[in-house]
């Protein structure tokens, strides 16, 4: 496995089983469909692989509402299918990352049939109860990720329960010690099945102070981290990233710096908040602004540049497709996926691809609301058309940062279906799977799946690319992102230009006619730099000087 240092150079591949590939045509994806597409993963060059949950669930939120941490969700197979999904993956040298869902089960989780079942159960202190307000309504005012209050009333004791997403995913109360153990436990069981680590979702949830309304980064926090990485990964070559959308570049120190052995890293989501509405959210999509990008993107460099740890990703199963968000998905597309890669694999940390964005996949228009399917996108529709929003507000604001962007099938090839099921599929696909799918990416020498292998490749090669120092250049400029990166006598420029405009850059002295080496290119390769440097739309190149 991984020794927990010797994993720097690894890049993380997220798959999202319901949309990747399925192999009994029900029409959802599951694991003999990633099995079969293990080869493929492994010519990426991919060796941590994400597994969003393929828990036993009712799926009221796809699988982030566990009913039993340790069986599999029929739909995805069995727990034989799981075993064998660890071991074909190890052949090829690929590590699963399990998705811990620990901050809340599912209400048909055993733990929670017996709380709700009576006050005297011995599992009511495993969730968060407390009596009405005093008009009897709910405790506090506390809204849920998913639309409503964040409290449910339980009719036969009158008392309510914390759910910060949907009703059906009651809350864990993580200051009951029991449920510590149970959890880390269960996480000893997977370890022991061979898996390379954990994600954990929103992981800076679990210890809240519930009375004082604090949900993120409650004063336990980090002393149930590190009990959990010392009775649990902590003795193991494992790999931890925590979902935090809290998290600041101080909470992400605390989280990451190895000698506080709490987490590897975490997902920080400050890019991608900075574009959503500060009072509706990402329902109100604000348009991409390079300027306040790269300063997010600079801070976050900067403060864990020698402690802590990045990780890099553009994208997820939350998010909307990485070319759509951040590059061109019309007549660019190719070209600005690429830039994003290079982009993305040229920082510092660990790099994260989500299904489909080696291939360039985009955000989808659905017309209507009910070819959506993402519990988040339908209660917020709803709510927001009550409150008076119009149709058009609400379904474009899905169409720019609805979740289902991500979730639309895997596009494989250009058969019924993306070949992606020979059954009805969950969701419709996206309709330009005939021209975006794998088939063609892996027929065309110039694809953006080749440009990510490339980076990859790159990645394992160049200890510059993984330890090398970050430093940013023409930072006041509104359309390039560019950067150094150096470790001892080498130095990478990496230059980003995330416009469709022809732009002209003076190039500072010290880099003109450097004789380099062209490490990737998205349009013609660059060895030197003169006075000037014509850009074409989206075009990036890294070049090495030694
Ligand atoms: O997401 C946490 C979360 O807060 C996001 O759902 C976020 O609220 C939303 O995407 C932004 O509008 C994690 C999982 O990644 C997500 O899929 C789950 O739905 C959620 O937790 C509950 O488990």
């Amino acid at each position: 496995t991984h020794s927990a240092r010797g994993w720097k150079d690894a890049v993380v591949y997220q798959v999202y089983p319901r949309s990747f590939m399925d192999s009994n045509g029900d029409g959802t994806g599951d694991l003999g469909g990633i099995i079969s597409k293990l080869d493929y993963l492994q010519q990426l060059g991919i060796n941590l692989l994400w597994l969003s949950p393929v828990y036993r669930s009712p799926m009221d939120d796809n699988g982030y509402d566990i009913s039993d941490y340790e069986d599999i969700a029929e739909i995805f197979g069995s727990m034989a299918d799981m075993e064998r999904l660890i071991t074909e993956a190890k052949a090829r040298d690929i590590h699963i990352l399990m998705d811990l869902v620990v901050n809340h089960t599912s209400d048909e989780h055993p733990w929670f049939v017996d709380a709700i079942s009576s006050t005297n159960s011995t599992y009511r202190d495993f969730y968060v109860w407390r009596k009405p307000a005093t008009d009897g309504g709910p405790p506090n005012n506390l809204r849920s990720n998913f639309g409503g209050s964040a409290w449910t009333l339980d009719k036969p004791s009158g008392e309510y329960y914390l759910h910060q997403f949907s009703t059906r995913q009651p809350d864990l109360n993580w200051d009951n010690p029991r449920v510590r153990d149970e959890v880390h436990a269960m996480m000893n069981r997977w370890l022991d099945k061979g898996i390379g680590g954990f994600r954990m979702d929103v992981i800076d949830l679990i210890g809240k102070e519930v009375d004082q309304q604090i949900m993120a980064n409650g004063k336990n926090l980090h002393l149930y981290l590190q009990q959990m990485n010392r009775a649990t990964f902590g003795k193991r070559n494992s790999i931890t990233v925590g979902e935090t959308w809290s998290a600041t570049p101080e909470d992400a120190l605390l989280y990451s710096a190895e000698e506080r052995k709490e987490l590897t890293m975490v997902f920080q989501f400050e890019h991608i908040k900075l574009f959503w509405d500060p009072h509706q959210g990402k329902w109100c999509n604000q348009p991409f602004d390079l300027l306040r990008f790269k300063a997010v993107i600079n801070k976050w460099q900067t403060a864990l540049a020698h402690r802590g740890w990045n990780s890099l990703f553009w994208s997820n199963h939350d998010l909307p497709r990485a070319v759509s968000k951040f590059g061109d998905d019309g007549q660019y597309r190719v070209v600005s996926a690429k830039m994003l890669a290079t982009a993305l694999h040229c920082l510092k940390g660990t790099p994260y691809i989500y299904q489909g964005e080696e291939i360039g996949m985009t955000n989808v228009h659905f017309a209507h609301i009910e070819d959506y399917r993402d519990i988040e996108s339908l209660n917020l529709y709803q709510e927001r058309i009550a409150e008076g929003v119009s149709h058009a507000q609400m379904i474009g604001g899905i169409h720019a940062n609805g979740r289902d962007n991500a979730r639309t099938p895997m596009q494989w090839d250009s058969s019924a279906n993306a070949g992606f099921t020979d059954g009805q599929p969950w969701i419709a696909l996206n309709p330009n799977y005939e021209q975006v799918n794998v088939a063609a990416a892996l027929a065309d020498p110039n694809s953006v799946f080749y440009h990510y292998q490339q980076l990859i490749a790159l990645r394992k090669q160049l200890p510059l690319l993984v330890h090398g120092d970050f430093q940013q250049v023409f930072a006041e400029h509104t359309k390039v992102f560019a950067w150094l990166r150096t470790l001892e006598k080498q130095t990478l420029l990496v230059i980003n230009n995330f416009t469709r405009e022809h732009l002209t850059l003076d190039v500072p002295k010290n880099l003109q006619s450097l004789q380099g080496r062209c490490l990737i290119s998205n349009c013609a390769p660059r060895e030197q730099l003169d006075a000037q440097l014509e850009l074409q739309p989206y075009e990036s190149f890294a070049i090495i000087f030694e």
